[in-house]
């Protein structure tokens, strides 16, 4: 067998996707998603220019090869552009090896560990009475467990609420430059503890609650929220300093029994080594898709097992459909699976991309469609062209920039 076509499709079903195809010489065609949210063409173009006209010729089933051909061969390592291209390729070739051996992926992965695949959904409210109501429309939903994310009092800006804008003005997902929004470190420390406190008067003690600082603290301030949300019993607290510093986590650990996941931005296990190594972190956070692909992520998990670390790999909307089934047949096959964060996606871009993967009463499953049981409507996504769009910048009070 052999590659003879690489396409690149670039479509805007509501928000920005990219899909890598390609296509065998007997038939056989295999997806994998490149989708970097903001930066979408930078990916489309380093599989054009520079990955696509490599694959042709080459033997699909080469998997491992073709990964370290191209992590290795370009001299230039990792980075979020790199490695989400190099994830395209590697899950569209076992996506091609899957459907080859009429099988889905994840028996290919060691066979199914589990029945099905537990999520969490995200609650999101501008004051607390409007996240309750968000956490009963996830249960709702299905969900049994659901991250937990309020406005602030004297801040404007919601993380995890798209559509505003620091004036309280509705804005669409898609815009030529990045929202400003504002925000205020010691406002927010002050508030958490509260949310969380409402949210588990009104819910009980039992109900998984998860948060997301989304790296805006410093090593001392992430300690002591970790340390005042314990009597809450939160199941995690995510991203609670910036992840370029792995020494950070220390500090957090010393003072607090609070649950830590990390990762989403990461892209290579080196990102992981002191935190899995030295046991700062209880969840690893990655993508499939910005993480190089099923090959490297399988080998992470693998380093984690040992440590009692568990997966809990990225779920939001810019995740395509092809890149979240690739998680959820990892996820149904490795034992030390965690959660599986599970935003969904938009009828139309259920549409352009129609899977095999079901959300069930919280749950997901891969399904039993050969491969990774994603096609693509490629009149659909050329009907809904490329739009630009950024996600938000943060500035404090006093003007200057922080960490989004
Ligand atoms: O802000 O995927 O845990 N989930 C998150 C996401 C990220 C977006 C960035 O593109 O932090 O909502
Ligand atoms: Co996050």
């Amino acid at each position: 067998m052999k590659i003879v076509d690489a396409t690149t499709v670039v479509t805007s079903p509501g928000r920005n996707f990219v899909t890598l195809k390609l296509t065998t010489d007997d038939g056989v065609t295999g997806l994998g998603d490149a989708t970097l949210n903001g930066r979408e063409l930078a990916v489309a173009g380093y599989l054009t220019e520079h990955v696509a006209p490599l694959l042709t010729g080459l033997d699909p089933h080469r998997i491992e090869d073709t990964w370290q051909y191209l992590y290795r061969g370009a001299y230039w390592r990792r980075g979020p552009v790199t490695m989400a291209a190099v994830a395209a390729v590697d899950v569209a070739l076992w996506d091609i090896k899957a459907k080859a051996a009429g099988l889905p992926l994840y028996q290919l992965l060691g066979g199914a560990s589990r029945e099905r695949v537990r999520t969490y959904g995200h609650a999101d409210g501008r004051d607390l009475p409007e996240l309750l109501d968000s956490v009963r429309a996830r249960l709702a939903e299905g969900y049994s467990a659901v991250r937990i994310q309020s406005g602030i009092p004297g801040l404007k800006a919601v993380y995890g609420v798209h559509g505003t804008d620091a004036t309280g003005a509705s804005v669409p997902h898609q815009r030529a430059r990045p929202l400003v929004e504002d925000w205020d470190t010691d406002a927010y420390l002050r508030h958490t503890p509260a949310v969380f406190e409402a949210v588990r008067a009104e819910f009980g003690p039992e109900l998984p609650l998860l948060h997301d600082a989304h790296h805006r603290l410093s090593p001392i301030q992430a300690a002591r929220l970790a340390k005042d949300l314990e009597p809450y019993r939160p199941f995690w607290l995510e991203d609670c300093t910036p992840a370029e510093n792995q020494e950070a986590l220390r500090l957090v650990r010393r003072h607090s029994t609070t649950p830590l996941a990390v990762g989403e931005v990461f892209n290579t296990v080196y990102d992981y080594q002191t935190l899995i190594t030295e046991q700062l972190i209880d969840y690893v956070r990655s993508a499939v898709t910005h993480f190089g692909g099923l090959t490297p992520l399988r080998k992470l998990v693998d380093l984690a097992a040992p440590y009692q670390i568990r997966s809990a790999f990225h779920g939001p909307e810019d995740i395509s459909p092809v890149g979240m089934a690739a998680a959820i047949h990892l996820d149904l096959a490795v034992h030390n699976f965690g959660i599986q964060e599970y935003a969904g996606h938009t009828p139309l871009t259920e549409a352009v991309f129609r899977h095999a993967y079901t959300f069930t009463d919280g749950h997901l499953h891969p399904g039993e469609a050969p491969g990774l049981g994603v096609e693509l409507d490629e009149e659909l996504a050329a009907a809904h062209p490329y739009a630009p769009a950024y996600l938000p910048v943060n500035r404090l009070r006093d003007g200057s920039v922080h960490d989004w």
